[in-house]
């Protein structure tokens, strides 16, 4: 299944003379408050967002999955569904792998067919959260921090293999998010299980090609209930630098406790040269891994505005890799991922509009209702028109989920898999 580019553009002529006018209308608004709309057009063309494998197919919850059809049954199958979705958007130029959900078989043809949809292989994922079939340990009581050596090997050992299969493909980082903990109090010895962890994370890394980054995710509960190793930033942060320079934290919108001010964590690492990457969602009780930008779109805003700042005032931290993480029940998976997008768009397109200048003025003189002023000045814009003219300038849909419908290509992959496919890995 591939878009055809000649059917974006006959979609986009409908469109054409009311984004002309919306464009015109906001680049001047812009022009006049001394924005360079040319290059904010540009930094959203160059933002470009890894799609992850298991985001493909619907989710499930623990009562159950509800299928939707037409679902990628191969990895070939999922790579053509983030072509499509970077066809109509221009934003999404990569994919995250998960293994085992997504083992290759023939180097050479995956590569050949995500190159053919201006495709690259972002970070690899590891899984040592579900037993592998036929192994010969068990992951139930924890991965790289268990107590008995011999599991602990096997998971390093699984590190590194996806760390060759990455290579292969042309990756340049492992995430490594772990479900271990504990489910009840009294259960693991909380510094033994991190010394463990340590220990193992410190084996992995230095199999590490030079030029990889090593992601550590952190994540305060769930599967486990009573505690996780790798419960904060924090302890991802002091495992990454005794780890050393290729490691770095990874940030989850979704792995935090209610409340917990991401925009600050996320200008701390930046700070310290250690925001290796991020896995975008929404979320309203917990690890919800909701559509972005769905219910705390000013939260979101307020994150691109630290990384923002960080991008141009942290040269010490590295261009962070930028995933999404999300996964949905009930939606079609390729509109839910379409409108992550729009909303990653979004807030970066605002955060980039915000008077730094202005805004630091504000704050040296604790002129406090200023300071809202100027961020909200920003949030409050419409940018869409923005967003639009980058996708048009590269040959993206200027509205890819009405592209999408019109196009039929849900109607499209359930002709060719079937109505009944299951997601593979899922
Ligand atoms: C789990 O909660 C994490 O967000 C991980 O990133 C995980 O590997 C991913 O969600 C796939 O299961
Ligand atoms: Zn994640
Ligand atoms: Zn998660």
């Amino acid at each position: 299944m591939k878009i055809d580019k000649q059917h974006i553009e006959d979609t986009n002529q409908k469109s054409l003379d009311s984004h002309r006018a919306s464009f015109g209308y906001i680049a001047n608004r812009l022009t006049q408050k001394g924005i360079e709309v040319d290059d904010v057009v540009q930094k959203l063309a160059d933002f470009q967002v890894a799609i992850p494998s298991w985001a493909l197919g619907a989710g499930g919850t623990r009562f159950g999955r509800f299928g939707f059809q037409g679902e990628p049954r191969t990895l070939k199958e999922k790579i053509d569904d983030v072509g499509a979705i970077h066809a109509l958007t221009q934003t999404a130029g990569a994919i995250s792998l998960h293994i085992p959900w997504d083992l290759p078989e023939d180097y050479k043809a995956i590569k050949q067919l995500a190159a053919s949809h201006s495709i690259v292989f972002d970070a690899v994922n590891s899984n040592t959260f579900q037993d592998p079939k036929n192994a010969a340990v068990s992951y139930r009581y924890g991965s790289l921090s268990h107590t008995d050596e011999a599991v602990r090997q096997h998971a390093v050992e699984h590190n590194k293999k996806v760390i060759e299969i990455g290579n292969e493909l042309g990756s340049k980082s492992l995430t490594v998010w772990l479900a271990d903990g504990a489910s009840f109090p009294g259960q693991t010895n909380f510094q033994t299980a991190l010394n463990q962890t340590q220990k193992s994370l410190r084996e992995i890394y230095i199999t590490l090609p030079g030029d990889w980054r090593l992601f550590i995710e952190y994540k305060p509960y769930e599967p486990n209930f009573y505690s996780t190793v790798i419960q904060d930033w924090g302890t991802s942060f002091m495992l990454a630098n005794e780890c050393g320079e290729k490691a770095f934290t990874l940030v989850d919108l979704g792995h935090h406790l209610p409340n917990t001010n991401i925009e600050q964590i996320v200008s701390t690492l930046m700070l310290k040269g250690k925001l290796g990457g991020f896995h975008f969602n929404d979320s309203k009780y917990g690890d919800d891994d909701l559509t972005v930008g769905s219910i705390k779109p000013y939260a979101l805003f307020l994150i691109f505005n630290a990384l923002v700042y960080g991008m141009e005032n942290n040269p010490q931290n590295p261009y962070p890799a930028w995933m999404i993480d999300a996964s949905h029940n009930i939606k079609d998976p390729l509109e839910d991922i379409i409108q992550s997008l729009e909303a990653i768009q979004e807030a970066y397109a605002k955060a980039l509009l915000v008077d730094q200048k202005l805004l630091n003025d504000a704050q040296q003189d604790h002129d406090v209702a200023m300071c809202q002023e100027i961020l909200q000045e920003a949030y409050r814009t419409d940018v869409r028109p923005l967003l639009e003219k980058s996708r048009l300038q590269h040959g993206g849909a200027l509205h890819p989920i009405k592209a999408y419908r019109s196009l039929q290509v849900r109607k499209r992959l359930i002709d060719e898999r079937g109505m009944d496919s299951v997601a593979s890995g899922l």
